[in-house]
């Protein structure tokens, strides 16, 4: 191996503490889905190290249209961190970030530990509330090009989230439009349904994912289900809102 796993995860978390995007890891390197996720474990790990709290995890991949976007072809899953938090109607500085983009989510609010792999029967019993969301993405690597591999190891590109209020568990999410909008204007529209078929199935997954890797989903901890139609990139000067039938709107912007 040229180089180690802490070397290659150092590299990828000082790109984004630099906001200086780097070479895609399978450029130099051959590494595998395993290897992949242990790297993205201790770069998130010196996050922690400097005082960031884990918040939870997001799945990607888990609809067609970001697959089909990203030219990749699996379900993948990333850590969250209170650093990463944006608050509903905050103005945050682009310069935080090197090449933004914005995708419209499903957050869910863990109520209990997650203490094994979810079914539909009991999810519900384990989660607080349903919220609307805007996950921000920025790949560390040039050009946002990346195998799956290079994207694990990123923490799967994840950057930012705005959650919106939460909603009772009840509320339906199954199958609902949902559309992010620059200010103002509907750019990509989709339907929730586009995730997973159903975005309680994100959760489901999450649960089991979170049981095979040993991640503690606690109560307070969110799961972001992964986006329902194409990301797109955010330019300072931009209001950014998701919409979706039921909700209501969530949004931040750029300077
Ligand atoms: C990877 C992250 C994918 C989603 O919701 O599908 C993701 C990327 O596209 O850079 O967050
Ligand atoms: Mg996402």
């Amino acid at each position: 191996m040229k180089y180690n796993y802490d070397q290659l995860a150092e590299r990828l978390d000082k790109a984004a503490l630099l906001k200086e995007s780097v070479e895609q890891l399978s450029n130099y390197q051959t590494i595998n889905i395993e290897e992949a996720y242990a790297i993205q474990s201790i770069s998130i790990g010196r996050r922690l190290l400097r005082e960031e709290n884990f918040t939870g995890i997001k799945l990607g991949f888990t609809s067609k249209a970001k697959m089909e976007q990203m030219g990749v072809h699996d379900m993948i899953w990333g850590r969250l961190t209170d650093q990463m938090q944006i608050s509903q109607g905050e103005t945050i500085e682009m310069n935080q970030f090197i090449h933004p983009r914005a995708e419209p989510e499903i957050a869910f609010k863990i109520s209990r530990v997650i203490d094994q792999e979810l079914t539909m029967d009991n999810v519900k019993d384990y989660i607080y509330g349903v919220a609307l969301a805007i996950e921000v993405i920025d790949s560390r690597y040039k050009d946002f090009k990346f195998s799956l591999e290079d994207v694990i190891a990123d923490n799967c590109s994840s950057a930012g989230y705005c959650i919106g209020e939460w909603q009772d568990v009840n509320i339906e999410i199954g199958s609902i439009p949902i559309s992010i909008s620059v200010d103002g204007k509907p750019i990509n529209e989709g339907n929730t349904s586009a995730i997973l078929g159903d975005p309680w199935q994100s959760v489901l997954n999450a649960s089991r994912l979170a049981i095979q890797y040993g991640i503690e989903l606690q109560a307070g901890h969110i799961i972001l289900a992964g986006a329902a139609t194409a990301a797109l990139y955010v330019e300072a000067g931009q209001e950014i809102s998701v919409d979706a039938e039921g909700f209501d709107q969530v949004l931040f912007k750029l300077s």
